[in-house]
């Protein structure tokens, strides 16, 4: 395989999905020398076969809003490949979604549920509705209607949806609620349900506890102690929030908070009581973080990320794909950085990993730092099941565990002649050579 060769195929076939081809490009640079060591990968053309998605469903969602209107948006899945087991991965409500940001993340699932130890296969779905401003019921009706052309599709051990940038337990309950109603049966067809109805505890916590536990594991490497450490984290949604509790449970400073409007500066650290405050106003309210930063008296940067503004130590960007740049990186180096832990997916652009790598920080890319959140959707399919439900302590406890060993897979396939984990090639590497066996294995389909 030329890696150059395969982009420039790829370039050519799908010329309008930036995110996908990003996606890509990164992954198959990175492996193409394990790759060619075996020379069977390349007579089953399994590369070009793992880029591309097993499966692809579209289909228009019409639902009706609360003045009668019809309105009309895109709905999605992409079924990438179930080399390892059933397609897992979640759904995205947001009005950026279209078919090269769910391809990416489809994508870079795979190669994340690979790197869980647990048997899932890759998928994303989602739409360009977007929840915000929207009534329960209009969310509703749009769940609903985003399922009943879904369902067919989707099974327990098929393909198994969950949460992502807006859909949250909202979400994940309607859309199995009419799930359950269309295929007659319960069953762990969706994960991030309700504790009442299947759901794991742990679940809305893990994607944002298991970066943190990443991180911990990468700064033990060498020798640094979280307490006191400024985190700058983008977002204030599922993963920055739970990342932020954490993070002030271990006494490390959380410095910033964001959303799309702007950005809240913390320079003393967030207080307990303050995320307390910020949990409510954004889960029961739907609030705003400029809402925050006015109740609290904090400056409040309009249209600003954090990266240049907020002081820190570390970067934990938890809001969405390419929202570092190139410039943002260099900034965050200047000020002394010394990790940066990815919740989001892909929120680095090709330039600011370049920069991070070059500047040798520890630099977690988010297919291994956020794999927490698929790892315990993955326990909760197993608890599903077992009809049996797991406590709190034991789903963290078995967190804990994944999260080390994504970080031992990363350090076995990424260490560097000099001794630098180069946590990109590890992640890339280990993902891939437990999928491309497991594909060898079962022939050409
Ligand atoms: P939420 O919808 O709960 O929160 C998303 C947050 O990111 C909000 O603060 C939102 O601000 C902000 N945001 C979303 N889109 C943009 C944008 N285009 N520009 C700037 N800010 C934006 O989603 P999650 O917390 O679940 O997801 C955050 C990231 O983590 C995503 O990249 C997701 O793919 C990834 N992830 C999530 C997992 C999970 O279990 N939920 C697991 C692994 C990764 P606003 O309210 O203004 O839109
Ligand atoms: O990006 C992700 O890993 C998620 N949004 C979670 C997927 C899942 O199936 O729990």
């Amino acid at each position: 395989m030329k890696a150059t060769e395969l982009m420039d195929s790829l370039r050519r076939r799908f010329p309008n999905e930036p995110e996908y081809l990003q996606a890509v490009e990164e992954v198959v640079t990175s492996i193409e020398d394990v790759y060619n060591e075996y020379p069977a990968f390349e007579r089953y053309n399994l590369i070009e076969r793992l880029c591309m998605p097993d499966r692809v469903i579209s289909f228009r969602v019409s639902w009706t809003d609360d003045q009668g209107r019809v309105r009309n948006n895109m709905g999605y899945r992409v079924q990438h490949n179930n080399a390892i087991g059933p397609y897992k991965g979640g759904i995205r409500f947001h009005s950026s979604v279209n078919l090269s940001i769910l391809k990416f993340l489809a994508f870079e699932q795979t190669f994340k549920n690979s790197l869980t130890t647990l048997a899932m296969g890759g998928a994303k779905g989602g739409s360009d509705f977007s929840p915000r401003g929207k009534s329960d019921m209009e969310v509703m009706r749009f769940c609903q209607a985003f399922v009943n052309e879904l369902w067919r599709n989707i099974g327990a051990d098929t393909d198994v949806p969950a949460g992502d940038i807006g859909v949250g337990a909202r979400e994940v309950g309607f859309m199995f609620g009419w799930y359950k109603k269309m295929a007659r049966e319960f069953t762990g067809t969706f994960t991030g349900k309700g504790i009442s109805f299947g759901g794991s505890l742990m679940r809305p916590e893990a994607t944002g506890y298991g970066n943190v536990y990443f991180l911990l594991n990468m700064l033990a490497t060498r020798g640094i102690a979280i307490e006191g450490k400024r985190v700058a984290v983008s977002g204030s949604g599922n993963v920055a929030l739970y990342t932020a509790d954490k993070l002030i449970t271990l006494g490390a400073k959380v410095v910033s908070m964001s959303d799309s409007d702007g950005t809240v500066l913390l320079p003393e650290g967030m207080t307990r009581e303050q995320w307390d405050r910020l949990f409510e106003l954004k889960i029961a309210m739907r609030g705003r973080v400029s809402e925050f930063a006015e109740a609290e008296g904090l400056e409040y940067l309009p249209g600003e990320r954090p990266w240049k503004h907020a002081a820190c130590d570390i970067a934990m960007p938890s809001a969405t794909q390419n929202e570092i740049d190139g410039d943002d990186a260099r900034a965050l180096l200047a000020q002394g950085c010394l990790a940066v832990s990815e919740g989001a997916n892909m929120p680095s652009t090709p330039e600011a990993v370049r920069e991070f790598l070059a500047a040798r920080i520890l630099y977690a890319p988010g297919k291994a730092a956020n794999a927490g959140g698929v790892s315990v959707s993955g326990l909760e399919m197993a608890q599903n099941s077992q009809k049996l439900s797991w406590t709190a302590e034991e789903v963290d406890n078995r967190l804990r565990d994944i999260m080390a060993d994504i970080h031992g897979q990363c350090v076995e396939y990424g260490r560097q002649p000099d001794g630098y984990v180069n946590y990109v090639k590890g992640a890339n590497t280990a993902g891939f050579m437990k999928v491309a066996k497991a594909m060898m294995a079962q022939g050409i389909y």
